[in-house]
């Protein structure tokens, strides 16, 4: 979309003696190429200054002195986000979390973790795993990802299904507004009803209303026994049966529930170079169970397998237990999105639907797009409604992204469900935010934005439109 940059300051040599003088050594004005450059290439800021704090001190200074010189800021973590929202639209300085890396405490007894927004997922992950306790989100990213960047986008991920939300699952965060004032909500309480819960505006509001410098999680314990059954079926509405019986039958085990069509096994093969461990089908099924007793819930996996295939709604499936072809089948699942960059340019849609139209956007694009594009592949979280639907084609199109949308996004809304599931909506998606919300609740949001960021200079363009 064509923007216009907003009235802001530009960084003069002041400006950078004070961040050198604030932030010694970790001023950046130089190869600054992969902070302007999202993970899927398509967006790229002109930011000349990255800062990298290393406290919630150094954020508080740096934002307070931005503010009062009308210098705009894009928050980055681990910028991997997949709309726009972590890179610049012009030249607004880069605040990355990347030295913000300390774990604060952990209570093994509650499993309450307290660390630094830019802890990686997956290191959390492993300091957890030593304590027995697990992170209660996990998504293909979790290699770069930070945690600041998790809670900011309010990420979905392959658990939400067995721990719900970071709505849920976030205790308490510590964040610093425009104006340098820190806002401490770093409760690590698992009940306090004392007013407006203010954290939860933080989560999922994607870098726009202050820098989240600190998370206190609630970690489940990690699961003594984990398996996996990779299923192949003959329909979407098969996906949807299996779905019903793994509720009924696996029910308190059950820790995810992923689907990914023919086209989505061909961009895994083809473009990865990775082996199904059964035979093509048209529709894939990934069931996961977590228990805290192996051989019951093998059994309870492995009768659930002889029903769903005597009933005839599973053609073929597998069983893993073992942790290598558990993370062979896992990977086959996350690295899709790499698989679909190998085609060149990816259009990508992440919307919720109700399962009974959820596949039929999958349909509806591939007649409409046709030759068009490379390909058409559905595949995603269908245990939380949540389908990734992406088309490829060699190189970026006009003519094929005016014919994707806003076709795609009116379905979408005609059918009841959200343009943007769990990436948010960012630099790409803000301005169809009226598919999924009222004009009333665009307007309450842009008077909460006021509030928290009178001079509009954090995370600029994003989010919310005509901004
Ligand atoms: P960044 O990309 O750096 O930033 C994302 C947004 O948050 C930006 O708007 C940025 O300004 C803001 N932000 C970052 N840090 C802070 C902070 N400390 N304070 C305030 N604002 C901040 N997402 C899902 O929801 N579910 C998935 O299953 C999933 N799978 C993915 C798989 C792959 C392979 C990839 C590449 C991405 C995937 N994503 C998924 C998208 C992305 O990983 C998530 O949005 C993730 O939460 C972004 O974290 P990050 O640290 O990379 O944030
Ligand atoms: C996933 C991210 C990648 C994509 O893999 O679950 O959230 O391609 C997605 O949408
Ligand atoms: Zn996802």
């Amino acid at each position: 979309p064509d923007v216009k940059r907003g009235n802001y300051g530009s960084v003069r040599d002041s400006d950078l003696a004070t961040f050198e003088r604030l932030l010694p050594g970790r001023v950046l004005t130089d190869s600054l190429d992969g902070y302007n450059t999202d993970w899927l290439k398509t967006c790229r800021g002109a930011s000349q200054v990255v800062l990298r704090p290393k406290s919630t001190e150094e954020v508080s200074a740096i934002l307070k002195y931005c503010n009062e010189k009308k210098l705009a800021v894009v928050p980055q973590g681990g910028n991997t986000g997949l709309v726009g929202g972590s890179v610049s639209v012009f030249d607004e300085i880069v605040i990355s979390t990347q030295l913000m890396n300390s774990i604060i405490s952990l209570d093994e007894i509650s499993g309450t973790l307290v660390c630094q927004a830019g802890c990686v997922l997956a290191s959390l992950e492993d300091y957890l795993s030593n304590h027995k306790l697990t992170i209660p989100v996990d998504l293909g990213a979790k290699g770069s990802c930070h945690i600041g960047g998790n809670v900011a986008t309010n990420a979905g991920g392959v658990r939400l299904l067995r721990y719900g939300s970071l709505h849920g699952n976030v205790l308490g965060l510590e964040a610093v507004l425009a104006n340098g004032e820190v806002v401490d909500c770093l409760s690590t309480l698992r009940k306090d009803n004392t007013g407006y819960d203010l954290k939860q505006l933080f989560i999922g509001s994607e870098g726009t209303l202050g820098i989240i410098t600190a998370v206190s999680l609630n970690c489940p314990q990690k699961p003594e026994a984990v398996s996996v059954a990779f299923l192949g079926c003959e329909s979407f509405q098969s996906v949807l049966d299996i779905f019903k019986e793994s509720r009924q039958k696996l029910g308190e085990v059950l820790s995810a529930f992923e689907f990914m069509d023919s086209q989505t096994m061909t961009v895994a093969k083809e473009n990865l170079k990775l082996r199904s461990p059964i035979e093509d089908y048209p529709f894939y099924v990934l069931i996961e169970t977590s228990g805290s007793n192996g051989s019951h819930d093998e059994e309870k996996l492995s009768q659930f397998l002889e029903h769903v295939m005597g009933t005839g709604i599973v053609q073929d499936g597998t069983v893993a237990t073992e942790p290598t072809k558990i993370q062979n089948i896992w990977s086959m699942r996350e690295r899709i999105a790499e698989g679909l960059m190998h085609d060149g340019y990816c259009y990508k849609y992440d919307v919720s639907l109700p399962l009974q139209s959820f596949y039929g956007l999958v349909e509806a694009m591939r007649e409409r797009m046709g030759t068009m594009v490379t390909r058409v592949i559905g595949y995603g979280h269908v245990g939380d409604g949540n389908l990734h639907l992406n088309l490829t084609s060699p190189e970026y199109s006009t003519e094929v992204m005016d014919k994707i949308e806003p076709f795609l996004y009116d379905w979408v809304a005609n059918h009841k469900g959200s343009i943007s599931a769990e990436h948010g909506l960012g630099f790409k998606k803000k301005n169809f935010i009226y598919h999924s919300k009222s004009k009333s609740a665009v307007r309450l949001m842009k008077d909460i934005k006021h509030t928290f960021d009178p001079n509009m200079i954090l995370n600029p363009y994003k989010v919310l439109p005509d901004f």
